[in-house]
């Protein structure tokens, strides 16, 4: 199998490769203004790709891409869900490949972070902190991961409590708001 630094791809003789699509219907309450017309429900807003041949085993890793596409709902950028990992302590890499965006970073007292994501970022992302990218250019932003295998997702603090930013559109770039 190959990989595609370029795009973000998995490439020839593609194995153990999960690919999941987000529509907008998908991830539409986790915006401030959820309020869109019926055909905007129905456009992608981010894409994932997971190389995973171990499964949820102890110390095995896992590798993939989030691919976010550029666009924002009632001004706010277009973002991932967001999420803690089920194993709270388990960390994470995160590349930037291609795009411009913002990884917020938010801890156990709700403090955020936002760390600017462009070609060629590094992050490490410690355990116990929550994760979200946020598109805020004018192309997709590609993002290549690496975290345990065994580290889960846990959406539900963010569902229900969400991030204590948010970023908006403004004329000149964008604006990150407290909440
Ligand atoms: C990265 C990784 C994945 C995650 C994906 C999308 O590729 O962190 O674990 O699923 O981003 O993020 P989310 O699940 O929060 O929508
Ligand atoms: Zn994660």
């Amino acid at each position: 199998m190959k990989y595609n630094l370029q795009t973000g791809e998995f490439y020839s003789n593609v194995e153990d490769v999960e690919y999941a699509t987000k529509y907008i219907k998908d991830v539409i309450s986790i915006y401030e203004k959820p309020e869109v017309a019926e055909e905007v429900l129905e456009q992608v807003t981010y894409e994932v790709q997971v190389h995973n041949p171990h499964g949820e085993i102890e110390g095995a890793l896992q590798f993939g891409t989030s691919r976010i596409k550029a666009g924002d709902i009632n001004g706010e950028f277009f973002m991932t869900k967001g999420h803690m990992h089920e194993v709270a302590n388990r960390a994470e890499y995160y590349l930037c490949l291609s795009g411009k965006g913002l990884l917020l970073l938010m801890d156990e007292e709700r403090k955020t972070t936002a760390i600017d994501m462009s070609e060629q970022s590094i992050c490490n992302i410690p355990g116990n902190v929550s994760h979200r990218l946020v598109n805020i250019g004018e192309e997709d932003l590609v993002v290549l991961a690496c975290w345990n295998s065994d580290a889960g997702h846990n959406y539900e603090q963010i569902a229900t409590e969400g991030f204590s930013v948010r970023v908006f559109k403004t004329e000149n770039g964008y604006i990150i708001k407290e909440v």
